[in-house]
Protein backbone atom coordinates (compact mmCIF):
# COMPACT_ATOMS: atom_id res chain seq x y z
CA UNK A 1 0.00 0.00 0.00
CA UNK A 2 1.80 3.03 -1.03
CA UNK A 3 2.05 5.77 1.16
CA UNK A 4 0.50 9.17 0.25
CA UNK A 5 2.93 11.58 -1.10
CA UNK A 6 2.84 14.54 -2.71
CA UNK A 7 4.37 14.33 -6.27
CA UNK A 8 3.38 16.34 -9.34
CA UNK A 9 0.10 14.77 -9.60
CA UNK A 10 -0.73 14.31 -6.33
CA UNK A 11 -1.21 16.60 -3.36
CA UNK A 12 -2.37 16.00 0.14
CA UNK A 13 -3.52 17.99 3.00
CA UNK A 14 -3.10 16.91 6.75
CA UNK A 15 -6.13 16.75 9.10
CA UNK A 16 -3.88 16.15 12.01
CA UNK A 17 -5.31 18.73 15.05
CA UNK A 18 -7.78 19.08 17.30
CA UNK A 19 -11.10 17.13 16.52
CA UNK A 20 -14.32 17.27 18.67
CA UNK A 21 -14.76 14.03 20.57
CA UNK A 22 -17.16 12.06 22.43
CA UNK A 23 -17.97 8.70 23.99
CA UNK A 24 -21.03 6.49 22.70
CA UNK A 25 -22.83 6.78 26.15
CA UNK A 26 -22.70 10.44 26.21
CA UNK A 27 -23.21 10.98 22.19
CA UNK A 28 -26.97 10.42 21.36
CA UNK A 29 -28.49 8.18 18.23
CA UNK A 30 -26.30 8.06 15.33
CA UNK A 31 -24.02 11.16 16.44
CA UNK A 32 -22.69 10.95 13.15
CA UNK A 33 -25.80 12.90 11.75
CA UNK A 34 -25.15 15.86 13.84
CA UNK A 35 -22.26 17.86 15.61
CA UNK A 36 -21.29 15.94 18.41
CA UNK A 37 -22.57 17.13 21.53
CA UNK A 38 -20.08 18.70 24.79
CA UNK A 39 -17.39 20.74 24.60
CA UNK A 40 -14.59 17.86 24.34
CA UNK A 41 -11.70 17.85 21.44
CA UNK A 42 -8.95 15.31 21.30
CA UNK A 43 -5.92 15.86 19.61
CA UNK A 44 -4.77 14.13 16.21
CA UNK A 45 -2.73 12.17 16.51
CA UNK A 46 -2.64 10.56 19.59
CA UNK A 47 -4.51 8.12 21.80
CA UNK A 48 -7.60 9.58 23.74
CA UNK A 49 -7.05 7.85 27.06
CA UNK A 50 -4.62 10.04 29.11
CA UNK A 51 -5.60 13.06 27.42
CA UNK A 52 -8.69 13.16 29.77
CA UNK A 53 -8.96 13.31 33.50
CA UNK A 54 -12.02 11.89 33.15
CA UNK A 55 -12.01 7.93 34.25
CA UNK A 56 -15.05 7.08 32.61
CA UNK A 57 -13.43 8.46 29.10
CA UNK A 58 -9.52 6.67 29.76
CA UNK A 59 -10.98 3.47 30.72
CA UNK A 60 -14.24 3.74 28.24
CA UNK A 61 -14.96 0.22 26.51
CA UNK A 62 -16.84 0.68 23.38
CA UNK A 63 -16.87 2.89 20.41
CA UNK A 64 -15.91 7.02 20.82
CA UNK A 65 -16.44 9.77 18.26
CA UNK A 66 -14.18 11.76 16.39
CA UNK A 67 -15.21 14.73 13.98
CA UNK A 68 -14.31 17.42 12.65
CA UNK A 69 -15.40 20.01 9.47
CA UNK A 70 -12.78 19.21 6.19
CA UNK A 71 -12.39 21.49 3.10
CA UNK A 72 -12.01 19.65 -0.23
CA UNK A 73 -9.49 21.92 -1.75
CA UNK A 74 -10.99 23.18 -5.66
CA UNK A 75 -8.55 22.07 -7.44
CA UNK A 76 -9.15 18.45 -7.08
CA UNK A 77 -12.10 18.14 -9.41
CA UNK A 78 -11.34 15.11 -11.80
CA UNK A 79 -9.39 12.90 -9.19
CA UNK A 80 -9.94 10.76 -6.75
CA UNK A 81 -10.15 12.27 -3.55
CA UNK A 82 -9.55 10.08 -0.68
CA UNK A 83 -8.95 10.10 3.08
CA UNK A 84 -5.75 8.17 4.90
CA UNK A 85 -5.96 7.21 8.28
CA UNK A 86 -2.10 5.79 9.34
CA UNK A 87 -4.22 3.88 12.19
CA UNK A 88 -7.59 3.46 13.95
CA UNK A 89 -7.20 1.65 17.07
CA UNK A 90 -8.99 -0.66 16.77
CA UNK A 91 -11.80 -0.72 14.44
CA UNK A 92 -13.17 2.01 12.74
CA UNK A 93 -16.50 3.61 11.01
CA UNK A 94 -15.90 6.48 8.71
CA UNK A 95 -18.74 9.24 7.66
CA UNK A 96 -18.98 11.78 5.43
CA UNK A 97 -21.98 14.12 6.00
CA UNK A 98 -23.28 11.12 7.83
CA UNK A 99 -23.15 8.89 5.37
CA UNK A 100 -21.32 5.60 6.03
CA UNK A 101 -18.21 5.87 3.20
CA UNK A 102 -15.86 3.10 4.98
CA UNK A 103 -14.74 1.21 7.75
CA UNK A 104 -11.68 -0.96 8.94
CA UNK A 105 -10.50 -3.33 11.31
CA UNK A 106 -6.88 -3.65 13.11
CA UNK A 107 -5.65 -0.88 14.63
CA UNK A 108 -1.72 -0.92 13.50
CA UNK A 109 -2.25 -0.97 10.14
CA UNK A 110 -3.41 1.94 7.87
CA UNK A 111 -6.40 2.48 5.16
CA UNK A 112 -8.09 4.46 2.79
CA UNK A 113 -11.62 5.88 2.04
CA UNK A 114 -12.56 6.18 -1.00
CA UNK A 115 -14.83 9.82 -1.19
CA UNK A 116 -14.71 10.63 -4.69
CA UNK A 117 -18.46 9.93 -5.08
CA UNK A 118 -19.47 11.73 -1.77
CA UNK A 119 -17.61 14.83 -1.73
CA UNK A 120 -17.76 17.92 -4.06
CA UNK A 121 -14.07 19.94 -4.70
CA UNK A 122 -14.72 23.86 -3.16
CA UNK A 123 -16.90 22.58 -0.45
CA UNK A 124 -16.43 21.27 2.89
CA UNK A 125 -18.16 18.16 4.34
CA UNK A 126 -18.33 16.80 8.14
CA UNK A 127 -15.76 13.80 9.18
CA UNK A 128 -17.03 11.73 12.04
CA UNK A 129 -15.40 8.62 12.42
CA UNK A 130 -16.50 5.95 15.11
CA UNK A 131 -13.60 4.30 17.21
CA UNK A 132 -13.76 1.18 18.83
CA UNK A 133 -11.46 -0.06 21.46
CA UNK A 134 -12.53 -3.50 22.47
CA UNK A 135 -10.67 -6.48 21.69
CA UNK A 136 -11.92 -10.18 21.14
CA UNK A 137 -10.93 -13.42 20.89
CA UNK A 138 -11.36 -12.61 16.95
CA UNK A 139 -9.19 -9.43 17.15
CA UNK A 140 -5.35 -8.97 16.62
CA UNK A 141 -4.26 -8.32 19.42
CA UNK A 142 -7.04 -10.50 21.47
CA UNK A 143 -9.12 -9.65 24.61
CA UNK A 144 -12.11 -9.99 26.23
CA UNK A 145 -14.74 -7.85 27.16
CA UNK A 146 -16.81 -8.45 30.32
CA UNK A 147 -19.46 -6.37 32.56
CA UNK A 148 -18.93 -6.15 36.36
CA UNK A 149 -21.84 -6.76 38.70
CA UNK A 150 -22.31 -2.65 38.55
CA UNK A 151 -22.82 -2.79 35.17
CA UNK A 152 -19.25 -0.89 33.97
CA UNK A 153 -17.53 -2.76 30.67
CA UNK A 154 -14.69 -4.28 31.48
CA UNK A 155 -11.50 -5.10 28.44
CA UNK A 156 -9.03 -7.85 29.73
CA UNK A 157 -6.26 -8.62 27.32
CA UNK A 158 -2.84 -11.09 27.26
CA UNK A 159 -0.52 -8.37 26.98
CA UNK A 160 0.73 -5.75 29.81
CA UNK A 161 1.26 -2.61 27.66
CA UNK A 162 -2.12 -0.43 28.11
CA UNK A 163 -4.88 -0.77 25.10
CA UNK A 164 -4.57 3.05 24.37
CA UNK A 165 -7.02 3.76 21.44
CA UNK A 166 -8.10 6.16 19.19
CA UNK A 167 -6.60 7.92 15.96
CA UNK A 168 -2.83 7.58 17.33
CA UNK A 169 -1.58 8.49 13.73
CA UNK A 170 -1.56 11.11 11.06
CA UNK A 171 -4.86 11.33 9.28
CA UNK A 172 -4.77 13.13 5.30
CA UNK A 173 -7.39 14.06 2.56
CA UNK A 174 -5.30 13.13 -0.67
CA UNK A 175 -5.84 13.16 -4.47
CA UNK A 176 -4.51 10.44 -6.85
CA UNK A 177 -5.65 10.78 -10.82
CA UNK A 178 -8.64 8.59 -11.80
CA UNK A 179 -5.82 6.38 -13.91
CA UNK A 180 -3.15 6.17 -11.07
CA UNK A 181 0.04 3.87 -10.00
CA UNK A 182 -1.72 1.38 -7.46
CA UNK A 183 0.94 -0.16 -5.89
CA UNK A 184 5.08 -1.24 -6.07
CA UNK A 185 7.20 -3.72 -5.02
CA UNK A 186 10.83 -3.34 -5.06
CA UNK A 187 13.55 -6.11 -3.86
CA UNK A 188 17.03 -5.83 -4.56
CA UNK A 189 20.02 -8.89 -4.86
CA UNK A 190 23.60 -7.72 -6.06
CA UNK A 191 25.28 -9.88 -8.78
CA UNK A 192 29.24 -8.82 -8.27
CA UNK A 193 29.06 -5.02 -7.43
CA UNK A 194 26.55 -4.32 -9.49
CA UNK A 195 22.64 -3.58 -7.54
CA UNK A 196 19.72 -5.68 -8.82
CA UNK A 197 16.51 -3.67 -8.43
CA UNK A 198 13.18 -6.23 -9.28
CA UNK A 199 10.56 -3.68 -9.41
CA UNK A 200 6.56 -4.55 -10.08
CA UNK A 201 4.32 -1.93 -10.58
CA UNK A 202 0.26 -2.40 -10.37
CA UNK A 203 -1.43 0.45 -12.06
CA UNK A 204 -5.65 1.46 -12.22
CA UNK A 205 -6.33 2.03 -15.91
CA UNK A 206 -4.16 1.31 -19.17
CA UNK A 207 -0.90 3.20 -20.07
CA UNK A 208 2.46 2.83 -20.68
CA UNK A 209 4.85 2.67 -17.19
CA UNK A 210 8.38 3.99 -16.97
CA UNK A 211 10.53 3.64 -14.48
CA UNK A 212 13.72 5.60 -13.06
CA UNK A 213 16.07 5.30 -10.54
CA UNK A 214 18.16 8.35 -9.40
CA UNK A 215 20.65 8.47 -6.58
CA UNK A 216 20.79 10.67 -3.84
CA UNK A 217 22.61 13.29 -5.82
CA UNK A 218 19.17 12.96 -8.11
CA UNK A 219 21.26 11.50 -11.04
CA UNK A 220 19.76 8.71 -13.15
CA UNK A 221 21.70 5.56 -12.99
CA UNK A 222 19.19 2.74 -14.55
CA UNK A 223 15.87 3.16 -16.01
CA UNK A 224 13.04 1.13 -18.21
CA UNK A 225 10.09 0.75 -19.12
CA UNK A 226 7.10 -1.69 -18.06
CA UNK A 227 5.18 -2.42 -15.31
CA UNK A 228 8.43 -4.69 -14.43
CA UNK A 229 11.56 -5.30 -14.91
CA UNK A 230 15.43 -5.75 -13.10
CA UNK A 231 17.25 -2.75 -13.10
CA UNK A 232 21.00 -2.59 -12.77
CA UNK A 233 22.87 -0.22 -11.48
CA UNK A 234 26.48 -0.98 -11.70
CA UNK A 235 28.78 0.18 -9.20
CA UNK A 236 25.88 0.41 -6.31
CA UNK A 237 25.92 2.37 -3.12
CA UNK A 238 25.01 -0.75 -0.38
CA UNK A 239 22.38 0.21 2.11
CA UNK A 240 24.66 -1.05 5.38
CA UNK A 241 23.12 -1.31 8.92
CA UNK A 242 24.73 2.36 10.37
CA UNK A 243 25.59 3.43 6.92
CA UNK A 244 21.67 3.85 4.78
CA UNK A 245 22.11 4.57 1.33
CA UNK A 246 19.04 5.18 -0.16
CA UNK A 247 18.17 5.27 -4.22
CA UNK A 248 14.74 7.13 -5.43
CA UNK A 249 12.51 4.92 -7.66
CA UNK A 250 10.14 7.26 -9.89
CA UNK A 251 7.54 5.62 -11.34
CA UNK A 252 5.32 7.27 -13.69
CA UNK A 253 2.21 6.02 -15.71
CA UNK A 254 2.04 7.87 -19.40
CA UNK A 255 -1.39 8.14 -21.25
CA UNK A 256 -1.26 9.48 -24.90
CA UNK A 257 1.98 10.98 -24.25
CA UNK A 258 1.45 12.72 -21.68
CA UNK A 259 2.48 11.77 -17.47
CA UNK A 260 -0.60 11.24 -15.60
CA UNK A 261 0.81 9.88 -12.79
CA UNK A 262 4.25 9.72 -10.89
CA UNK A 263 4.92 8.41 -7.64
CA UNK A 264 8.67 8.08 -5.72
CA UNK A 265 9.67 5.38 -3.76
CA UNK A 266 13.03 5.16 -1.68
CA UNK A 267 14.44 2.13 -2.40
CA UNK A 268 18.06 0.28 -0.02
CA UNK A 269 19.55 -2.15 -2.02
CA UNK A 270 20.69 -4.29 0.55
CA UNK A 271 20.27 -8.32 0.83
CA UNK A 272 19.13 -10.40 3.74
CA UNK A 273 19.78 -14.09 4.28
CA UNK A 274 20.16 -16.54 6.85
CA UNK A 275 23.13 -19.46 6.15
CA UNK A 276 23.13 -22.05 8.62
CA UNK A 277 23.44 -20.14 12.11
CA UNK A 278 24.45 -17.02 10.72
CA UNK A 279 22.17 -13.96 9.69
CA UNK A 280 23.82 -11.78 7.05
CA UNK A 281 23.22 -8.49 5.56
CA UNK A 282 24.85 -8.14 2.59
CA UNK A 283 26.67 -11.07 2.86
CA UNK A 284 28.21 -10.03 6.12
CA UNK A 285 27.35 -11.40 9.29
CA UNK A 286 25.24 -9.33 11.38
CA UNK A 287 24.62 -9.42 15.15
CA UNK A 288 21.71 -7.51 16.32
CA UNK A 289 22.16 -5.05 19.46
CA UNK A 290 19.46 -3.00 20.48
CA UNK A 291 16.06 -3.40 22.33
CA UNK A 292 12.20 -3.91 22.32
CA UNK A 293 10.26 -0.64 22.26
CA UNK A 294 6.95 0.49 22.61
CA UNK A 295 5.17 3.33 21.02
CA UNK A 296 4.95 5.25 24.23
CA UNK A 297 4.94 8.45 26.09
CA UNK A 298 3.12 10.24 28.91
CA UNK A 299 -0.15 11.74 27.47
CA UNK A 300 0.10 11.02 23.59
CA UNK A 301 -0.13 7.32 24.59
CA UNK A 302 1.20 5.33 21.57
CA UNK A 303 0.49 8.63 19.45
CA UNK A 304 2.84 9.04 16.67
CA UNK A 305 5.50 11.66 17.70
CA UNK A 306 7.97 12.89 15.64
CA UNK A 307 9.79 14.51 18.56
CA UNK A 308 10.16 10.98 20.54
CA UNK A 309 11.00 9.75 16.98
CA UNK A 310 14.47 11.43 16.48
CA UNK A 311 15.37 11.41 20.26
CA UNK A 312 14.55 7.76 20.78
CA UNK A 313 16.85 7.29 17.76
CA UNK A 314 19.65 9.62 19.08
CA UNK A 315 19.30 7.27 22.22
CA UNK A 316 20.03 4.33 20.01
CA UNK A 317 22.65 5.51 18.68
CA UNK A 318 24.36 7.17 22.06
CA UNK A 319 23.82 3.42 23.45
CA UNK A 320 25.68 2.14 20.62
CA UNK A 321 23.24 0.00 19.36
CA UNK A 322 22.10 -0.97 15.88
CA UNK A 323 19.05 -2.52 16.13
CA UNK A 324 15.12 -2.58 17.63
CA UNK A 325 12.35 -5.24 17.13
CA UNK A 326 8.51 -3.04 16.91
CA UNK A 327 7.36 -4.99 19.47
CA UNK A 328 4.47 -5.56 19.89
CA UNK A 329 2.46 -3.86 16.90
CA UNK A 330 3.59 -2.40 13.55
CA UNK A 331 4.72 1.40 14.44
CA UNK A 332 4.22 4.39 12.58
CA UNK A 333 5.35 4.31 9.20
CA UNK A 334 7.29 7.30 9.85
CA UNK A 335 9.58 5.48 11.81
CA UNK A 336 9.95 2.81 9.35
CA UNK A 337 11.13 5.53 6.87
CA UNK A 338 13.67 7.03 9.14
CA UNK A 339 15.53 3.92 10.49
CA UNK A 340 15.56 3.87 6.55
CA UNK A 341 17.04 6.87 5.97
CA UNK A 342 19.47 6.59 9.13
CA UNK A 343 20.78 2.97 9.10
CA UNK A 344 18.91 1.51 11.74
CA UNK A 345 18.08 -1.96 11.26
CA UNK A 346 14.50 -3.03 11.95
CA UNK A 347 12.98 -6.45 13.15
CA UNK A 348 9.21 -5.65 12.34
CA UNK A 349 6.37 -7.58 14.39
CA UNK A 350 2.62 -7.99 13.64
CA UNK A 351 0.07 -7.24 16.66
CA UNK A 352 -0.01 -10.96 17.26
CA UNK A 353 0.56 -10.21 20.60
CA UNK A 354 -1.30 -12.71 23.85
CA UNK A 355 -2.23 -15.32 21.23
CA UNK A 356 -1.68 -17.42 24.32
CA UNK A 357 -4.08 -18.54 27.38
CA UNK A 358 -1.44 -19.84 28.80
CA UNK A 359 0.13 -16.74 30.49
CA UNK A 360 -3.44 -16.74 32.62
CA UNK A 361 -2.01 -20.21 34.12
CA UNK A 362 1.05 -18.23 35.62
CA UNK A 363 4.67 -18.73 35.24
CA UNK A 364 4.23 -22.71 34.77
CA UNK A 365 2.04 -21.51 31.44
CA UNK A 366 -0.69 -24.14 31.94
CA UNK A 367 -3.81 -23.30 30.46
CA UNK A 368 -6.86 -22.39 32.11
CA UNK A 369 -8.30 -22.89 28.67
CA UNK A 370 -6.80 -24.65 25.55
CA UNK A 371 -5.75 -21.40 23.51
CA UNK A 372 -6.53 -23.24 19.89
CA UNK A 373 -10.50 -24.02 20.51
CA UNK A 374 -13.79 -22.88 18.52
CA UNK A 375 -14.11 -20.66 21.90
CA UNK A 376 -11.07 -19.39 21.88
CA UNK A 377 -8.55 -18.81 19.12
CA UNK A 378 -10.42 -20.05 16.18
CA UNK A 379 -10.92 -19.62 12.42
CA UNK A 380 -11.94 -16.16 12.30
CA UNK A 381 -8.93 -15.09 15.11
CA UNK A 382 -6.91 -16.52 11.60
CA UNK A 383 -8.53 -15.16 9.37
CA UNK A 384 -8.44 -11.77 11.38
CA UNK A 385 -4.36 -12.63 11.91
CA UNK A 386 -4.04 -13.24 8.06
CA UNK A 387 -5.70 -9.97 6.97
CA UNK A 388 -3.39 -8.48 9.54
CA UNK A 389 -0.08 -9.89 8.17
CA UNK A 390 -1.31 -9.26 4.21
CA UNK A 391 -1.80 -5.44 5.45
CA UNK A 392 1.19 -5.51 7.56
CA UNK A 393 3.75 -6.62 4.70
CA UNK A 394 1.30 -4.57 2.01
CA UNK A 395 2.95 -1.52 4.07
CA UNK A 396 6.58 -2.21 4.81
CA UNK A 397 7.86 -4.84 2.39
CA UNK A 398 9.76 -1.81 0.26
CA UNK A 399 11.71 -0.85 3.33
CA UNK A 400 15.61 -1.60 3.27
CA UNK A 401 15.24 -1.19 7.56
CA UNK A 402 13.02 -4.23 8.04
CA UNK A 403 15.15 -7.56 7.84
CA UNK A 404 12.96 -9.79 9.13
CA UNK A 405 9.30 -10.76 10.00
CA UNK A 406 8.38 -10.83 13.91
CA UNK A 407 4.82 -12.72 12.90
CA UNK A 408 4.29 -13.38 16.53
CA UNK A 409 5.25 -12.50 20.33
CA UNK A 410 5.23 -15.08 23.05
CA UNK A 411 2.25 -17.47 20.65
CA UNK A 412 1.28 -20.74 22.63
CA UNK A 413 3.84 -22.69 20.55
CA UNK A 414 3.52 -25.36 22.93
CA UNK A 415 -0.46 -26.31 22.77
CA UNK A 416 -2.02 -28.68 21.00
CA UNK A 417 -3.42 -26.60 17.58
CA UNK A 418 -0.55 -24.51 17.51
CA UNK A 419 1.09 -25.80 14.11
CA UNK A 420 -2.79 -25.56 12.05
CA UNK A 421 -3.25 -21.98 13.26
CA UNK A 422 0.39 -20.91 12.40
CA UNK A 423 1.69 -22.42 9.51
CA UNK A 424 -0.80 -20.83 6.90
CA UNK A 425 0.38 -17.87 8.35
CA UNK A 426 4.27 -18.45 7.88
CA UNK A 427 2.69 -19.71 4.05
CA UNK A 428 1.11 -16.53 3.69
CA UNK A 429 4.02 -14.27 4.78
CA UNK A 430 6.63 -16.28 2.73
CA UNK A 431 4.23 -16.34 -0.49
CA UNK A 432 3.80 -12.29 -0.01
CA UNK A 433 7.88 -12.08 0.83
CA UNK A 434 9.69 -14.60 -0.32
CA UNK A 435 12.90 -12.16 1.01
CA UNK A 436 12.80 -12.01 4.21
CA UNK A 437 13.48 -14.43 6.93
CA UNK A 438 10.41 -15.33 9.45
CA UNK A 439 10.54 -15.51 13.57
CA UNK A 440 8.44 -15.27 16.18
CA UNK A 441 9.52 -14.43 19.95
CA UNK A 442 9.19 -17.74 22.01
CA UNK A 443 7.78 -17.46 25.38
CA UNK A 444 9.23 -18.79 28.51
CA UNK A 445 7.14 -21.45 28.96
CA UNK A 446 7.59 -23.17 25.15
CA UNK A 447 11.04 -25.10 24.82
CA UNK A 448 12.93 -27.43 23.06
CA UNK A 449 10.46 -30.33 23.93
CA UNK A 450 7.15 -29.02 23.68
CA UNK A 451 7.65 -25.93 21.14
CA UNK A 452 5.67 -27.33 17.89
CA UNK A 453 6.39 -24.66 15.31
CA UNK A 454 9.84 -23.47 15.53
CA UNK A 455 10.95 -25.52 12.42
CA UNK A 456 8.37 -23.34 10.42
CA UNK A 457 10.38 -20.13 11.05
CA UNK A 458 14.12 -19.12 10.52
CA UNK A 459 15.32 -17.36 13.49
CA UNK A 460 14.72 -18.52 16.54
CA UNK A 461 14.17 -15.54 19.07
CA UNK A 462 14.01 -16.36 22.72
CA UNK A 463 12.55 -14.32 25.44
CA UNK A 464 13.55 -15.10 28.46
CA UNK A 465 13.07 -13.92 32.61
CA UNK A 466 15.79 -15.84 34.06
CA UNK A 467 16.78 -13.46 37.26
CA UNK A 468 13.83 -11.84 37.28
CA UNK A 469 10.48 -13.86 37.14
CA UNK A 470 12.47 -16.85 37.78
CA UNK A 471 15.58 -16.94 39.98
CA UNK A 472 14.53 -13.74 41.04
CA UNK A 473 17.63 -12.10 43.26
CA UNK A 474 19.32 -15.71 42.50
CA UNK A 475 21.85 -14.50 39.41
CA UNK A 476 23.22 -17.76 40.23
CA UNK A 477 21.32 -20.18 39.41
CA UNK A 478 19.47 -18.00 36.57
CA UNK A 479 22.91 -18.36 34.69
CA UNK A 480 22.80 -21.83 35.19
CA UNK A 481 19.19 -22.53 34.00
CA UNK A 482 20.33 -19.62 30.90
CA UNK A 483 22.49 -21.28 29.36
CA UNK A 484 21.05 -24.78 29.28
CA UNK A 485 17.94 -23.20 27.73
CA UNK A 486 20.45 -21.58 25.03
CA UNK A 487 22.18 -24.79 24.32
CA UNK A 488 19.28 -26.90 24.15
CA UNK A 489 18.11 -24.42 21.38
CA UNK A 490 21.60 -24.23 20.07
CA UNK A 491 22.06 -28.15 19.92
CA UNK A 492 18.65 -28.86 18.33
CA UNK A 493 18.67 -26.48 15.17
CA UNK A 494 20.97 -25.46 12.67
CA UNK A 495 19.37 -21.99 12.80
CA UNK A 496 20.75 -18.37 14.45
CA UNK A 497 19.57 -18.18 17.57
CA UNK A 498 19.03 -14.43 19.57
CA UNK A 499 17.51 -13.09 22.53
CA UNK A 500 14.50 -10.51 22.10
CA UNK A 501 13.59 -10.35 25.54
CA UNK A 502 15.64 -10.22 28.70
CA UNK A 503 15.45 -7.95 31.63
CA UNK A 504 14.51 -6.50 34.67
CA UNK A 505 12.12 -3.96 36.27
CA UNK A 506 14.25 -1.27 37.58
CA UNK A 507 13.42 1.47 39.90
CA UNK A 508 15.89 4.82 39.12
CA UNK A 509 17.10 5.87 42.35
CA UNK A 510 17.12 2.53 44.32
CA UNK A 511 20.02 0.81 45.57
CA UNK A 512 22.04 -1.78 46.82
CA UNK A 513 25.08 -3.62 47.07
CA UNK A 514 23.73 -6.92 46.95
CA UNK A 515 21.62 -8.63 44.32
CA UNK A 516 18.28 -6.91 45.36
CA UNK A 517 15.62 -6.80 42.31
CA UNK A 518 14.63 -3.63 41.67
CA UNK A 519 18.02 -1.55 42.18
CA UNK A 520 19.61 -0.38 39.45
CA UNK A 521 22.45 -2.42 40.41
CA UNK A 522 20.42 -5.29 39.94
CA UNK A 523 19.58 -4.60 36.24
CA UNK A 524 23.31 -3.80 35.37
CA UNK A 525 24.20 -7.39 36.99
CA UNK A 526 21.62 -9.05 35.52
CA UNK A 527 22.38 -7.77 32.00
CA UNK A 528 26.03 -8.54 32.95
CA UNK A 529 25.49 -12.10 33.28
CA UNK A 530 23.34 -12.75 30.14
CA UNK A 531 26.04 -11.23 28.16
CA UNK A 532 28.53 -12.98 29.50
CA UNK A 533 26.29 -15.94 28.84
CA UNK A 534 25.78 -15.24 25.50
CA UNK A 535 29.28 -14.63 23.82
CA UNK A 536 29.66 -18.72 24.29
CA UNK A 537 27.81 -19.38 22.09
CA UNK A 538 28.85 -18.65 18.56
CA UNK A 539 25.22 -19.80 16.93
CA UNK A 540 24.22 -16.50 18.95
CA UNK A 541 23.34 -13.21 16.61
CA UNK A 542 21.80 -10.90 18.92
CA UNK A 543 20.37 -9.25 21.85
CA UNK A 544 17.52 -7.01 22.52
CA UNK A 545 16.93 -5.90 25.72
CA UNK A 546 12.97 -5.58 27.38
CA UNK A 547 12.71 -2.34 27.08
CA UNK A 548 14.06 0.36 25.83
CA UNK A 549 12.18 2.95 28.00
CA UNK A 550 9.72 2.16 30.76
CA UNK A 551 5.73 2.06 29.55
CA UNK A 552 2.62 2.50 30.45
CA UNK A 553 0.59 -1.21 31.76
CA UNK A 554 -3.03 -1.72 32.83
CA UNK A 555 -3.38 -1.37 36.48
CA UNK A 556 -1.75 -4.90 38.33
CA UNK A 557 -0.32 -5.31 41.68
CA UNK A 558 3.05 -6.63 39.99
CA UNK A 559 3.22 -2.78 38.48
CA UNK A 560 4.40 0.47 39.83
CA UNK A 561 3.48 2.80 37.38
CA UNK A 562 3.87 0.65 34.58
CA UNK A 563 6.30 -1.46 33.44
CA UNK A 564 9.94 -0.69 34.62
CA UNK A 565 12.13 -2.85 32.70
CA UNK A 566 13.40 0.29 30.24
CA UNK A 567 16.87 0.99 30.29
CA UNK A 568 15.44 4.45 29.98
CA UNK A 569 13.10 6.22 32.14
CA UNK A 570 9.53 6.70 30.25
CA UNK A 571 10.84 10.13 29.95
CA UNK A 572 13.97 8.63 28.69
CA UNK A 573 16.54 9.24 31.14
CA UNK A 574 19.27 6.94 31.56
CA UNK A 575 19.26 4.15 34.69
CA UNK A 576 22.80 2.79 35.17
CA UNK A 577 22.48 0.04 32.95
CA UNK A 578 22.53 2.49 29.97
CA UNK A 579 26.17 3.38 30.76
CA UNK A 580 27.31 -0.25 30.99
CA UNK A 581 25.36 -1.59 27.29
CA UNK A 582 26.45 1.56 25.87
CA UNK A 583 30.47 0.16 26.74
CA UNK A 584 29.48 -3.36 25.84
CA UNK A 585 28.15 -2.44 22.48
CA UNK A 586 31.03 0.06 21.71
CA UNK A 587 33.38 -2.79 22.23
CA UNK A 588 31.82 -4.44 19.31
CA UNK A 589 30.72 -3.21 15.98
CA UNK A 590 27.71 -5.25 14.12
CA UNK A 591 29.60 -8.38 14.54
CA UNK A 592 29.08 -11.54 17.04
CA UNK A 593 31.09 -10.44 19.97
CA UNK A 594 33.33 -13.51 21.48
CA UNK A 595 34.10 -14.73 24.96
CA UNK A 596 36.94 -13.26 25.36
CA UNK A 597 36.37 -9.97 23.61
C1 LIG B 1 6.97 -10.52 28.12
C2 LIG B 1 6.21 -9.81 27.06
C3 LIG B 1 6.30 -8.29 27.21
C4 LIG B 1 6.20 -7.90 28.67
C5 LIG B 1 7.36 -8.54 29.41
C6 LIG B 1 7.34 -8.23 30.89
O1 LIG B 1 7.28 -11.67 28.01
O2 LIG B 1 6.58 -10.19 25.76
O3 LIG B 1 5.30 -7.71 26.44
O4 LIG B 1 6.18 -6.54 28.86
O5 LIG B 1 7.29 -9.93 29.28
O6 LIG B 1 7.98 -7.27 31.31
O7 LIG B 1 6.67 -8.93 31.63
Amino acid sequence: MLKPRPTPTREQSSLNGLWSFCIDSRAGEQPWNAPLPGPLEAAVPASFNDQFIDPAIRDHVGWVYYQREVQVPRGWVGDRVLLRFDAVTHEAVVYADGERVGAHVGGYTPFDVDLTEHVTPGRTFRLTVAVNNQLTNETIPPGTVHETENGVRKQKYLHDFYNYAGIPRSVYLHSIPTSHVDDVTVTTRRQGTTGLVDYRVETTGSGRVTVALRDEDGAEVASLEGDHGTLGVPEARLWQPGAAYLYELDVQLHQEGRVVDHYTVPIGIRTVEVRGNEFLINGEPFYFKGFGKHEDSAVRGKGHDDAYLVHDTQLLEWINANSFRTSHYPYAEEVLEYADRHGIVVIDETAAVGLNLGVEGGLAGRPTTPSFSAETFNDATQAAYAQHVRELIARDKNHPSVVMWCLANEPASNEEGAREFFAPIVDLARELDPTRPLTYAVVMFANVGNDRIVDLFDVISLNRYYGWYVFSGDLDSAETYLRRDISSWVDAYDKPVMMTEYGADTQPGAHSIWDAPWTEEYQSALLAMHHRVFDEFPQFVGEQIWNFADFQTSNGIHRVEGNKKGIFTRDRKPKAAAHELRRRWRAFGDRKPTASA
